[in-house]
């Protein structure tokens, strides 16, 4: 039996952090060591300041195909539920919790807490063969890691219905037309093409791609008048910072900026 640590591969590329998913056997189900190791990999990279964009990738046969049905199973009914699954929700706040960007690397199945993990990243990258879906319902349960919530924020409320009431699962190219993956590519380099986007967001200056992050979430998560607030507190944030100078008198100069992330 693989260790917790062999199940979750942590890499890092130059300014990138890359956590990957890696026990092919139960097609990567989520099981509370995998993610504790997940959480605790993609936390330490949010505090490394060296780091400046993460990826959280998947197998090409499946990103995960959910939680761990082995380890659910036996769970009690009621407050109990709760309390076992309590570290369990910890880990998952702490993910969407995240302050620098995270990119899903999602192949194959994306399904149950599988879907919802890569909806707690920022942007997904999907291969031809991605599949998505919230099939709890098929074995006497809901999402309970944003499912029901994330997912009818982006594709709206008539499909969310349809996938979380009947297990209905969307193909990479439905998912690319509902705005619930950035982009499709084919499964040979749908890693390389997230981490090139990680590499992409890495090059910007990390203060104002890490407010950029939280102003977006606020949309997602506020009104509209709470997020424009939280979007013009951060904007004139950013103005205290030597970024903002060196970004405007660079351009000016007609030159490239150097970042110092300060
Ligand atoms: N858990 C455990 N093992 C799994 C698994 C899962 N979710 N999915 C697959 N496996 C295992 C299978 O048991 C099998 O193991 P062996 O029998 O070989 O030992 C191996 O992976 C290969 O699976 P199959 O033989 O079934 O492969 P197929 O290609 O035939 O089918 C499939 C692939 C993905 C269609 C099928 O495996 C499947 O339907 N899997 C279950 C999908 C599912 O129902 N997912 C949702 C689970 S519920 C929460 C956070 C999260 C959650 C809840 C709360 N809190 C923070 C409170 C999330 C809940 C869920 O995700």
């Amino acid at each position: 039996m693989k260790t917790a640590a062999a199940e979750v591969l942590v890499e890092i590329e130059g300014k990138i952090g890359v956590v990957t998913i890696n026990r092919p056997q139960a097609l990567n189900a989520l099981s509370i060591a995998v993610m504790d190791a997940v959480s605790e990999a993609l936390g330490g990279f949010d505090r490394d300041p060296s780091i400046h964009a993460m990826v959280l990738a998947g197998l090409p046969k499946a990103f995960a195909a959910g939680a761990d049905i082995g380890e659910m199973k036996g769970i009690a009914g009621g407050a109990a539920a709760e309390k076992q699954l309590a570290r369990h929700l910890s880990n998952w706040d702490r993910i969407g919790n995240l302050k620098k960007p995270l990119v899903a690397a999602v192949s194959g199945f994306a399904l149950g807490g599988g879907c919802e993990l890569a909806m707690a990243c920022d942007m997904i990258v999907a291969s031809e063969t991605a599949v998505f879906g919230q099939p709890e319902v098929l074995i006497g349960v809901i999402p309970g890691a944003g499912g029901t919530q994330r997912l009818t924020k982006v594709v709206g409320k008539a499909l969310s219905m349809e996938m979380n009431l009947t297990g209905r699962k969307l193909t990479a190219r439905e998912a690319l037309s509902y705005g619930l993956v950035n982009k499709v590519v084919p499964v040979e380099s749908f890693l390389s093409e997230a981490k090139k986007l990680a590499h992409t967001i890495a090059a910007q200056p990390p203060l104002a791609v890490q407010a950029a992050k939280a102003s977006v979430l606020a949309a997602v998560d506020s009104k509209l008048s709470e997020g424009l607030s939280f979007e013009r507190q951060s904007f004139f944030r950013l103005f205290d910072t030597q970024d903002q100078k060196e970004g405007m008198t660079a351009f000016s100069e007609k030159r490239k900026p150097v970042w110092t992330g300060k």
